[in-house]
């Protein structure tokens, strides 16, 4: 993506709390993400969990990392990684990856930040950045994420009992919402007959943050060993400022072996910044 580009969608970000990419994602890989997660519905027998979070006609797939290649592509994509990276930094964390499906009949889900079980004082820094892929359209009337403008700045959580005015994204499919996980939002109702409204949400922490999916024991190893090595990283193989995820000074993917990532806490150029105060 090109670097104004870039800024024009942090400064929405930074603004409103989020920021819309359209045509972020090659029409091929939304049907092939399309269809791979109806055949995991399929072959998981998925069925709604039947509580407010998640809700009562929707179907959700967790753990996507394991559940198709294909999936690989989403936290590492050129068009949504480049901006996240800039709301956190580049040693930020892949923490969680979950198809939202939501079927016709679905109501509001309460409204809330991503970042809400986090105990800090707010408004604070970026401590978690989602990005909700659209692979359907997404529209007032078929469940799009609603969004309060400009919450990511408040003071506060919303009460979940409050009546609590949103507006509805619409985006087409292909598209990314990008947010600071502070913004207040939420999957909307949808009213229609037939239509299921599918997204996935893919969520990045900051790398010194515990991500809300554990990707070391949700992906088996003979999957993570196929992995680029950026999204290695994002699963938490390396180590955070040279430092942080060590296990006897060595990075995850170094205790693994098969010579990616190897780093040695303390020891490497970034791990000395740090010991220098960096
Ligand atoms: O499905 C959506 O549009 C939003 C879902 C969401 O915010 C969540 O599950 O945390």
């Amino acid at each position: 993506m090109e670097p104004s580009r870039i800024e024009e969608h942090l400064s929405e970000i930074e603004e409103q709390g989020y920021t819309i990419v359209r045509d972020a994602i090659e029409p091929p890989l939304v049907d092939a993400l399309v269809q791979q997660i109806r055949n995991v519905e399929k072959e998981m027998g998925a069925k709604p969990k039947g509580n407010p979070a998640e809700g009562y006609a929707t179907l959700r797939t967790y753990n996507l990392l394991a559940r198709g290649e294909v999936f690989q592509t989403m936290p590492v994509h050129e068009n949504v990684l480049p901006i996240v990276e800039r709301v956190l930094d580049t040693g930020c964390l892949l923490s969680g990856m979950t198809a939202i499906d939501i079927g016709p009949g679905e109501v509001c889900q309460p409204i809330h930040p991503d970042d809400i079980v986090m105990n800090v004082e707010r408004p604070h820094v970026p401590l978690m950045c989602t990005s909700m892929w659209a692979l359907t359209d997404f529209s007032d009337a078929n469940g799009g994420t609603r969004a309060v403008p400009g919450s990511h700045r408040y003071d506060h959580a919303p009460d979940f009992q409050a009546e609590i005015e949103t507006i509805p994204i619409e985006m087409p499919a292909g598209s990314v919402m990008i947010f600071d996980a502070s913004l207040w939002h939420g999957g909307g109702s949808n009213r229609t007959e037939d239509e299921w409204r599918l997204g996935v949400n893919v969520q990045y922490c900051a790398g010194f943050i515990r991500p809300q999916q554990n990707q070391y024991l949700g992906v088996p190893r003979e999957i993570t060993q196929t992995f680029s090595d950026r999204l290695l990283e994002l699963c938490g193989y390396s180590l955070y400022k040279g430092i942080m995820g060590h296990i006897d000074t060595k990075s995850p993917a170094m205790v693994l072996g098969g010579g990616r990532l190897d780093q040695t806490a303390y020891a490497d150029s970034r791990s000395s910044d740090w010991v220098e105060g960096e």
